[in-house]
């Protein structure tokens, strides 16, 4: 088993300069029901619309962030492999806390994820969630989740989502600076326990990443007005669908963003097809199951693994469906998790892989 949890604060100091430099939080993957799609500044990552999420609790990132007192570049690895893109990406999310502690020691960064990378499956949310906490953590910065939420969006937008568990909402926010632009709690993962199965057809990383998707999808598709016009009632529709734990109101309009948005990506200019055969195949078998009485809904994001969000006691028999869909690697089953939180140094061999 994974090591002990902690709370949520930062570990005791064990240098007399205030912090200890080094500490390992992980975090898991979430899920949009109510989609991100469309930057309004894509330097701060910046959303055009809110978006509605729920956090897993199977599938984690899990890393260490390590100061050093020594000047040059940060050394990351990921999974095991030195990454010099990813340290480009991780050192200027990782600028923001040494700025914030008036310190500039480099970082060395190893992390792990124990499901697929960049296969659609929002490595980079638990990913980003997991390194502010850390990372704020070896620095002995105290910082609140709220914070932490504007910090990871900085990494990457959805990571915003991964610091709350259960279901959580991400605001666009008004202000420039993106300071009211980050996500809070709406209902904890106990509370209304949903099960998620991803049916898995490709591991193959995606030709086309969010970010470049997104600003294509802003430049040429011609839906994109009725998009940014349409998400407000979209997620008040599915806030009221969480609070009163109404699964058929959220399958309804859960499928109708995810749609949405991928009719939006589809008619961009060339079109973004994140789906392939077997993703196809597997709405078809979701849809067919939901016709028979199960409470099930899909979900899909910018690649071709579909996610099925069911109530708990359904879970098996949706996932045993998604494995007899040809073109289906692997099902991977979940329940609802926590958001970000720290770990005991000692016990996190493994994020070092
Ligand atoms: C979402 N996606 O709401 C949407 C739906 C994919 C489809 O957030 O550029 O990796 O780092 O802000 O967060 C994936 O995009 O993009 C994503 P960046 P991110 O989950």
């Amino acid at each position: 088993m994974y090591a002990t949890r902690l709370p949520n604060r930062p570990p005791t100091p064990v240098n007399p300069d205030g912090h200890p430099h080094s500490a390992v939080a992980e975090a898991h993957p979430n899920i949009a029901l109510v989609k991100y799609w469309g930057k309004r500044d894509a330097a701060l990552n910046l959303p055009v619309v809110g978006s509605l999420s729920i956090t897993l609790d199977r599938l984690r990132t899990r890393t260490r962030v390590r100061f050093v007192p020594e000047s040059g570049a940060d050394q990351v690895v990921l999974n095991g492999r030195a990454s010099e893109a990813e340290a480009r990406r991780v050192g200027a999310c990782l600028d923001l806390l040494r700025e914030a502690a008036g310190i500039d020691w480099r970082a060395e960064v190893a992390s792990g994820n124990d499901f697929p990378t960049a296969a659609g499956l929002a490595s980079s949310a638990s990913g980003f969630a997991a390194l502010v906490l850390a990372g704020s953590a070896a620095l002995g910065l105290d910082l609140p989740p709220s914070r932490l939420s504007v910090l990871a969006r900085r990494g990457s937008g959805s990571a915003a989502r991964s610091i709350f568990g259960g279901f959580v909402e991400w605001a666009h926010g008004e202000r420039a600076d993106g300071s009211d632009s980050l996500a809070r709690p709406l209902l904890g993962a106990a509370e209304w326990p949903l099960g998620v199965a991803v049916a898995v057809t490709s591991t193959a990383a995606k030709e086309i990443g969010s970010s470049e998707g997104m600003g294509r999808t802003a430049m040429t598709s011609p839906y994109q007005r009725a998009w940014v016009e349409g998400q407000e009632a979209n997620l008040a529709e599915a806030r009221r669908a969480v609070l009163a734990r109404d699964f058929e109101a959220l399958a309804d309009i859960s499928e109708h963003s995810c749609l949405k948005m991928h009719a939006l990506a589809l008619a961009a200019r060339p079109g973004l097809l994140y789906w392939n055969g077997a993703s196809v195949e597997c709405m078809h078998r979701l849809r067919a199951l939901r016709r028979s009485g199960v409470p099930v809904f899909f979900t899909i994001d910018a690649g071709p693994q579909v996610k099925a969000v069911c109530l708990p006691e359904a879970r098996a028999a949706v996932a045993a469906a998604l494995r007899e869909v040809r073109g289906v690697l692997e099902v991977l089953e979940c329940g609802l998790g926590e958001g970000a939180r720290l770990i005991e140094d000692g016990a996190a061999a493994d994020a070092e892989r």
